[in-house]
């Protein structure tokens, strides 16, 4: 039996990236903002409607730089969900900040905006709320509260390229949204990311940010660092974008198939499908809670029979080795994110996964 991971990336055939890479090896411009990264970023603004689109070398220093972008003062404690890869909050302490965290929906698994308020405290300076797994937060309540209280809002939108949101694109809410193009996301560019943003004023600001600040040959006016995504990298972006309509049309098919085998089956727990949400079927998440197994035995029997779930996001980053001196970490203060950690598994999910193999997941978990 071949084996199955919990995704594969998309990729264009060799040829076509061939094709597209070859005025590279004409020009010897690799990097530096050339033209495939400047294509690539026109076709992302048109993609995801937003007027500015920021082009980075991965997600994570995207989002660290988006929150640098607000030049909040260090020590302000940011408002922020421990579910969610080790980025996010990385991304908040490296900028000098301090995470505050709160507890997740069961559903959605997104921040749970009623209990935001009561974390909100003088040294509160923003928000980063997580769109997990491509279901979106409550975006509505959370710019309500923002305005109330005048907190930037910055979004990981890391899983939530193309989902839109009664129409409007997830690339538009909050002060800015951080995209993810890592190899094993919707869309990739083998490592990538993006900030998307309306303030025209941030598009000097996180350019000099990842390009050192340098302005023209004899001019440098910030202390940037470097984080530029390279030619090959938005040559894949482009390759990518022409197939994405179909890759998530594939991948809606899968989720339909994982619905119908598993909806209804008692201690076995579906995701939400979010009303006016337009979803890219980015992670496929089961909870075992329950259930005549439990999640780390169901994940042991996929194992055996070359099956890669995966824990995401298990454990939460409240209780990472790094995180335990801080006052505001613990997973005894996210009760539910704690109980869905400890039981949520996301199953393979890749647009190329035929239904016989989703047919073979599916079997094992109930048989
Ligand atoms: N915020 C959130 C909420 C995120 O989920 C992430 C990233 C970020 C921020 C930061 O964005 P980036 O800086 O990464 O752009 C993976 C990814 O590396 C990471 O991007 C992603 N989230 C996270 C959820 O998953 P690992 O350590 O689980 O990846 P790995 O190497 O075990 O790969 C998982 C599976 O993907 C493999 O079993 C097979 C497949 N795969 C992997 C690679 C590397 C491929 O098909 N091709 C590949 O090239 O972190």
């Amino acid at each position: 039996m071949s084996k199955i991971l919990v995704t594969r990336s998309s990729m264009p055939s060799y040829e076509e990236y061939c094709e597209e890479i070859k005025e590279l090896w004409e020009s010897h411009w690799l990097t530096n903002m050339g033209v495939k990264h400047k294509e690539l970023q026109k076709e992302l603004e048109r993609y995801l409607d937003v007027p500015h689109v920021t082009l980075y070398t991965n997600g994570h220093l995207a989002l660290e730089n988006a929150i640098a972008a607000l030049n909040l003062p260090k020590g302000g404690e940011v408002i922020t969900t421990p579910f969610t890869f080790a980025s996010t909050t990385h991304a908040i302490v490296r900028n000098g900040l301090v995470p505050v965290f709160c507890d997740i929906n069961e559903d959605d698994y997104t921040i749970d905006v009623s209990k935001i308020e009561e974390l909100i405290t003088v040294q509160t300076v923003a928000i980063v709320p997580v769109h997990v797994y491509g279901n979106l937060c409550n975006i509505e309540e959370i710019d309500r509260i923002a305005r109330k209280y005048g907190l930037k809002v910055v979004y990981d939108a890391a899983h939530a390229f193309g989902v839109r949101y009664k129409g409007i694109s997830s690339a538009c809410f909050g002060d800015a949204s951080m995209f993810s193009f890592h190899a094993t996301k919707v869309f990739n560019t083998i490592e990538g990311g993006a900030v998307c943003f309306k303030n025209h004023k941030w598009v000097q600001l996180l350019d000099d940010m990842k390009n050192f600040g340098i302005r023209g040959q004899e001019e440098v006016a910030y202390v940037g660092g470097n984080a530029k995504m390279n030619e090959f990298q938005a040559a894949m972006g482009i390759c990518n974008m022409r197939h994405l309509d179909k890759e998530i049309e594939k991948r809606k098919k899968i989720v339909e198939h994982y619905r119908k085998r598993l909806s209804g089956v008692k201690g076995i727990r579906l995701s939400v499908i979010q009303k006016d949400v337009e979803s890219n079927y980015a992670y496929f998440p089961v909870v075992f809670d329950g259930y005549k197994y439990t999640r780390n035995e169901i994940f042991n029997m996929l194992a055996e029979k070359g099956i890669g779930a995966r824990k995401y996001f298990y454990p939460l980053t409240n209780s990472f080795e790094c995180y335990r001196n801080y006052p505001t970490a613990g997973t005894e203060k996210t009760p539910i994110a704690q109980h869905m950690a400890l039981r949520v598994l996301t199953l393979p999910l890749y647009a190329d996964l035929c239904i016989e193999d989703v047919d073979r997941i599916c079997d094992v978990i109930l048989e």
